[in-house]
């Protein structure tokens, strides 16, 4: 089997899906693409993924696209080395609840504190005009993009955003406590866990951490998910927005 990744070190949904064949061993060429360039937007690469955006898998000549499908469609063609997914279909029905709440909620609301924190001073940088232009090359966040603007989302967006992420810290608590943890669904690590992953190192990443230091389960979580053999060769240097952004370094 030959895995061929398109994707970029600092993209959470490509995060999930280098974790994944990390955790399986699975060797895999990796084709690194920078979104603030644009190359997502490239006709070549549309043809692969239509919607623009990263990660797209390769697997000797079938594409797959979305990372949530791509971690699922992982655990399907190599499931020896390590699974992720259970055998019981109430647990496997669990698990992909939980998966839909993670793309709902947090994997979606982490944008707007990282647009906001982490990408704000590029934009800035661009006219009105370069700005318009980028926007309306998006095919999946034209409209995100004009929400934002070049001054950032409003401090009412932002907050609900956090409102979002803290539920979703709530609901983790919940979780973990049902299931006796470490992981959300137990003693196994779950595809769940690995597609929350990203948003929350991300936070952490922009100095958020301190959202759940009430919530010692989500802690130990955490600290479970930085401890996993596979979280080094997935953040590879470069992999964080502190590493690439100075400004960022200097509020941490
Ligand atoms: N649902 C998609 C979302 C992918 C997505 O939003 N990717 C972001 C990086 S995490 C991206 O490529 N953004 C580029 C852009 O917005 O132009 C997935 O999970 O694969």
């Amino acid at each position: 089997m030959t895995f061929t990744l398109y994707n970029a070190p600092q993209s959470t949904c490509s995060q999930r899906v280098r974790f994944v064949l990390n955790a399986k061993g699975l060797p895999f060429e990796e084709i690194k693409l920078d979104l603030l360039a644009g190359d997502q937007l490239k006709p070549e690469y549309l043809a692969l993924n239509p919607n623009g955006v990263v990660p797209t898998l390769d697997h000797d000549g079938a594409i797959v696209i979305d990372s949530s499908v791509i971690i699922e469609y992982l655990d399907e063609v190599a499931p020896d080395r390590e699974r992720f997914t259970p055998q019981d279909p109430v647990k496997r029905a669990h698990m992909r609840a939980l998966m839909r709440f993670i793309d709902e909620m947090p994997a979606a609301a982490v944008r707007v504190p990282t647009f906001n924190l982490a990408f704000l001073p590029r934009f800035a940088a661009m006219s009105e005009e370069e700005f318009l232009a980028f926007a309306e090359s998006k095919p999946l966040r034209k409209e995100f993009m004009l929400a934002m603007g070049r001054t950032g989302f409003p401090q009412k967006e932002m907050d609900a955003a956090l409102q979002r992420l803290r539920r979703t810290y709530e609901r983790m608590d919940a979780e973990i406590e049902k299931s006796g943890g470490p992981w959300l669904l137990g003693r196994e690590v779950s595809l769940a866990d690995i597609a929350l992953m990203p948003a929350i190192v991300r936070m952490a990443d922009l100095d958020q951490a301190t959202a759940w230091q009430d919530l010692p389960r989500v802690q130990h979580w955490y600290d479970a998910v930085c401890r996993h053999p596979a979280f080094q060769p997935t953040y590879y240097p470069g992999s964080l927005l502190t590493e690439r952004f100075p400004h960022l370094r200097t509020r941490a």
